[in-house]
């Protein structure tokens, strides 16, 4: 008989592994594992909305129907304030940071940065969406409510990251500095089981994920590095096959098992593009280093940038190392 780890089982032998570990960590990813199974669940009956009521209707219970990026966003935020080892949260559907200010959470040593449900444009079409997450130590005193500047500490301070793809089937992927490990949901059981143990990065790959349509708007070298795709060298796989989802998780998750780089350069418009740099970019930076790979913001690692803000962008590229140090290279040299 095959032995089964589940997501729980792993993280607790982790913990083993790390003396002095207090186990709060282990709790908040084990929270993270069961609000994401919650989304799960809401996510496969999206396409119920209109016969089950739409956002701003009532269903059967007399409840308010919530659209599916606010109800991740309720679901993780209420199980980080019930689990109690966290302080504060910064999400891409909040303005502000949410500082869990209670008896509780005030002696929590983590924060938590959160994009709920990315991939917003791919919800109401069934298309592959995700959740990502990090976790840093807060530099505030405990004891006392957090602040924001715990959420602006940079990436090489992460302690944990992941996400969570809701796609055909629906898996958690995270690492704590220990090498990256993925689990699917098995719906019928109701648990995260290893299925794709220490994932390392290709090294190096044959996909290309940009949306091209910013094409006029790109800078000469990221036209020049689009053409270099484009162009027939046997050699080196070329021309690399076009795949784009619009949905950072899903993008980031195919490329990472199939060998791929995943950019979304600054343009003419918006010199710092579109990702997040705290809640999209960091997290991902962190489980691509991990997984033998590299992020960069065309010049800079990302996991080093520093943010000012909460919701600051930036541009973003990630993949196997040769392939990130390819477009580095005509980012430098035009
Ligand atoms: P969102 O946070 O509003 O969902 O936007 C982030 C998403 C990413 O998942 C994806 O990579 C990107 O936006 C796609 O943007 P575009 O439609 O410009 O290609
Ligand atoms: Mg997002």
């Amino acid at each position: 008989m095959t032995t089964i780890t589940t997501l729980t089982k792993f993280i607790i032998d982790q913990q083993h592994e790390i003396p002095d570990a207090s186990g709060d960590l282990t709790r908040i990813l084990n929270d993270i594992g069961i609000a994401s199974k919650f989304v799960h669940r809401e996510v496969n009956k999206a396409g119920l909305a209109d016969i089950l009521g739409l956002e701003g209707t009532e269903n059967v219970q007399g409840e308010q129907q919530k659209k599916l990026d606010v109800y991740a966003n309720d679901q993780f935020i209420s199980a980080l304030k019930a689990g109690g080892q966290c302080a504060a949260i910064a999400s891409e559907e909040n303005e502000e940071v949410i500082i869990l200010d209670n008896s509780i959470s005030n002696k929590a040593k983590y924060v938590v940065a959160i994009d709920p449900l990315d991939g917003s444009s791919n919800i109401e079409v069934n298309v592959s969406i995700g959740t990502v997450f990090s976790i840093y130590k807060r530099k505030s005193e405990i004891g006392k409510p957090a602040d924001e500047s715990d959420l602006l500490q940079p990436g090489t301070d992460i302690v944990a990251a992941g996400y969570v793809i809701y796609g055909s089937s629906t898996m958690l992927v995270y690492t704590t500095g220990h090498g990256v490990n993925g689990f699917t949901l098995d719906p019928s059981v109701g648990l995260f089981i290893l299925s794709h143990p220490n994932i390392r990065y290709p090294e190096t790959g044959n996909i290309y994920s940009v949306n091209e349509s910013n094409h006029i708007y790109f800078q000469e070298s990221i036209k020049a590095y689009i053409q270099f795709c484009h162009e027939d060298d046997s050699n080196t796989g070329r021309p690399y096959i076009t795949r784009y989802i619009g949905s950072m998780v899903a993008d980031v998750h195919r490329n990472l098992l199939l060998g791929g780089i995943f950019l979304y350069p600054g343009t003419i418009k918006k010199p710092n593009g579109k990702l997040r740099l705290l809640y999209e970019c960091k997290p991902m930076a962190y489980i691509a280093e991990q997984a033998g790979g590299k992020a960069s913001d065309g010049s800079r690692r990302i996991l080093e940038i520093h943010p000012d803000s909460i919701h600051q962008r930036s541009p973003f590229y990630m993949g196997p190392t040769k392939m990130v140090e390819k477009i580095e290279e005509f980012i430098r040299f035009f």
